[in-house]
């Protein structure tokens, strides 16, 4: 391997030591002239090394690779157009973190790259000590020490960067996430660009389009001049800007900004130790608390504990009123619509079934609204920080909190973007391991079910309740990690970067559109999916009718019975004959010798049947399946009520139950996405086989030894 000729470009901040590198690299052997078109002064020299002929040269300093100023274009053009085989960023140890971003957006744009930590003598000096190596495991790039003003480290580094060059033959860009609005505004803008050919650009499409979000002149030039791009990216572009603004109460920029800081602060805190009491930053203060080993777990658990309080307290009312109105709906189809199907289809299908759902969208709407304070202040970020070192243990990564937490950690969040959030992992066996867990967490599916158990069986403790089922899911889903870690996942973890960006006062507007957005979304999903299998499973459960004979025998008794409580009961037995006649009845009665042992009854099955497609369906189907034959429009009891005065309910099997629904089978819409992102069969169907089975063994082990116990 000789003979090669290598371009290095040499960049760094102004004063990081740029030109004392030059100097120490190239000797005598330099040139100088100007970059084309511009007055920026240009050097440049060659010298050989180990048989190569390698050409060095002088980018300008920056503080940035923004188009804001003539050296950041001239730099950032000379490594878009010119392409050099490697870049020596040269960042000053003594003022690292500022230093550091530069080297971030070359991480972005994905130059290979050498990172010359120089003047590590005077980082010394003032009591910093740097680990470089464990700097470049985490940043994902070599780091050399150096003294240029001494030469110091300079024969390594240039050895590095050779290496680098003739390893690194492919640009790699670094995906970071800049927060859940910035990351779905670049995944609408990066949808935009598929099948466009960004011919003028060599870079990918997310790069183009983070540029795009943080309003670069130049790029968006290139874009306007794109005669595929020009029409449809500029409305799309200002429109993300514009929300971006709204809900963040800051441009763009300044949000990018912040998380690669976040990033940059996470790595220094690993790989820096500080021995002399330097300054500290609010953020750095409150952090200090927050953060704080021993404090900031109770702290969190405070938090949590208070969140389910004020939900439930808050929510109490709202749900209530929702409850009335459809039930006040109920009444008036009972009253207008005329005996049969078409009645039952709108009374158990639609409104018992729908209404089920959409009566607990006061309780998914304050939950989203505590959830977007603590994303919006920056808490979520430091729960995950906290929560980094104690997933290391269950062979997960840091990263690994936001996805699960995503996925409904703190309850009502949703495994699809759970999922997806599991992308910024880079280790492969960390990433698989939390997309097969966070389906465990408790996503806002799951709350309306056990909303409507702990209503019913547990309603002096709803709060505690929650929060229990909060760590008993994190619970379950380390311990499954852990397993799948020790067993079809071994391997070890490489080192990561926890992000901790600044803190933020929220705005309310922008609290109020991020909880509405979510809301919005579940609405839909109860107006969409849900309506549809609530359809589908009461044809399910209608169909085939009773024969001829057998109705005719209902009808006589319900004729015969003389009070109106009797017709009631009558007509309620009659109901469920039908629903055990039917084919979801029969389905729910095959599966019974197989949950008896969990203390489910046949129309428990039918639910979970149900529940495969989406969670919300066990709510809806237990609605349809104990609405069925009820007749009184006057006396529409809540679900919950009827359950809890309903025989063979009782708190140990409403347990079970919630633990059941908690643990078993991801949702279709989950399922289609693990395959996606794991690109294939094989993973999809391990989730719903290993978690349905863990959800049975589980049940089974609570309820028997609850009934040994006495609790039944
Ligand atoms: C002066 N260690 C130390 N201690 N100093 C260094 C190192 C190092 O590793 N590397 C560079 N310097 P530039 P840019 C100076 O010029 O290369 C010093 O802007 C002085 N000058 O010697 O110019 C370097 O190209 C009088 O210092 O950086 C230079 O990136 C008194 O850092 C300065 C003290 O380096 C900037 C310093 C007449």
């Amino acid at each position: 391997m000789s003979g090669e000729k290598i371009t290095i470009a040499l960049a760094g901040n102004p004063n990081s030591g740029k030109t004392s590198m030059f100097n120490a690299i190239t000797g005598a052997r330099q040139h100088v002239g100007n970059y084309p078109g511009v007055t920026v002064e240009k050097k440049w020299g060659h010298i050989s090394l180990n048989g190569h002929d390698l050409e060095i040269v002088d980018l300008p300093g920056t503080y940035s690779l923004t188009a804001y100023s003539m050296e950041e274009l001239v730099a950032r053009d000379y490594l878009i157009k010119q392409k050099p085989d490697v870049v020596i960023d040269v960042v000053d140890a003594a003022n690292l973190e500022r230093n550091l971003y530069l080297a971030v957006q070359f991480m972005e744009l994905g130059v290979p790259l050498v990172i010359a930590l120089n003047m590590m003598d005077v980082a010394e000096g003032r009591g910093l000590k740097i680990d470089p190596d464990k700097l470049s495991r985490l940043m994902g790039v070599p780091v050399v020490p150096t003294v240029a003003r001494k030469g110091k480290g300079v024969k390594q580094l240039l050895g590095e960067a050779v290496e680098t060059a003739l390893r690194q033959k492919q640009w790699r860009p670094l995906e970071l996430s800049y927060g859940p609005d910035v990351d779905q505004a670049l995944l609408e803008l990066t949808g935009k660009f598929n099948g466009n050919s960004l011919a003028w650009s060599p870079l990918g499409a997310r790069w183009v389009s983070l540029k795009l979000l943080e309003n670069d002149a130049e790029v968006q030039k290139q874009v306007s001049q794109d005669p595929g791009l020009a029409g449809h990216m500029e409305p799309l572009r200002q429109k993300l800007r514009d929300h971006l603004r709204l809900t963040m109460d800051d441009d763009p920029e300044g949000v990018i900004a912040d998380y690669r800081y976040g990033f940059i602060g996470g790595i220094y805190r690993q790989a820096v130790q500080e021995t002399r009491a330097q300054r500290l930053e609010l953020s750095d203060k409150i952090d200090k608390v927050l953060t704080n080993r021993l404090v900031g777990p109770l702290i969190l658990l405070a938090v949590l504990y208070g969140i389910y309080q004020f939900v439930f307290w808050a929510s109490e009312i709202p749900v209530g009123w929702l409850e009335g109105l459809f039930g006040w709906l109920g009444g008036v189809a009972e009253a207008a619509i005329p005996e049969g199907f078409v009645k039952s289809l709108v009374i158990s299908g639609i409104i018992d079934g729908v209404g089920g759902v959409l009566g607990f969208v006061p309780l998914i709407m304050f939950m989203f609204f505590t959830i977007a304070i603590l994303e919006d202040t920056g808490y979520l970020a430091r729960v995950a920080y906290l929560l980094d070192r104690v997933l290391r243990n269950f062979g997960l990564h840091g990263n690994s909190v936001m996805a699960m937490i995503v996925s409904g950690g703190i309850s009502g969040g949703c495994a699809v973007p759970g999922v997806m959030a599991a992308r910024t992992l880079r280790d492969p066996k960390a990433r698989l391991a939390t997309i097969l867990t966070v389906p465990m967490m408790n996503c806002g599916a799951k709350l309306p079910v056990y909303a409507l158990l702990i209503g019913a069986f547990f309603a002096a403790r709803e709060a505690q309740m929650l929060f229990a089922l909060t760590l008993v899911s994190w619970g379950l889903a380390l311990i499954a990690a852990r397993i799948l870690r020790w067993t079809v996942l071994k391997g070890e973890t490489s080192p990561f970067v926890m992000e901790l960006p600044p803190y933020r006062l929220p705005t309310l507007r922008g609290l109020l559109i991020h909880t509405w957005e979510r809301t919005w979304q579940y609405i839909k999903k109860a107006g969409t999916v849900i309506l549809g299998i609530s359809i589908l499973m009461w044809a399910l459960m209608s169909f085939p009718a009773l024969p001829e004979d057998q109705a005719a025998a209902w009808d006589a008794k319900v004729q015969a019975a003389t009070t109106k409580e009797l017709r009631q009961e009558v007509e309620y037995h009659k109901g469920q004959a039908e629903l055990a006649h039917s084919v979801a009845g029969r389905m729910g009665r095959a599966l019974h010798y197989v949950t008896a042992p969990l203390g489910f009854d046949w129309r428990t099955n039918v639910a979970l049947v149900g529940g495969f497609a989406a969670k919300e369906v066990v709510v809806s189907t237990l609605g349809t399946a104990y609405s069925m034959g009820e007749v009184d429009p006057e006396d529409t009891v809540g679900l919950s009520e009827r359950l809890a005065k309903e025989p063979g309910w009782n708190p140990l099997k409403a347990f079970a139950l919630m633990l059941f629904v908690m643990i078993y089978a991801p949702c279709f819409v989950t399922v289609a996405v693990i395959r996606n992102e794991t690109g294939g069969w094989k993973w999809p169907l391990f989730a719903v086989a290993y978690t349905t089975v863990s959800a049975y063994v589980i049940s089974f082990l609570v309820y028997q030894g609850g009934l040994l116990l006495g609790l039944g």
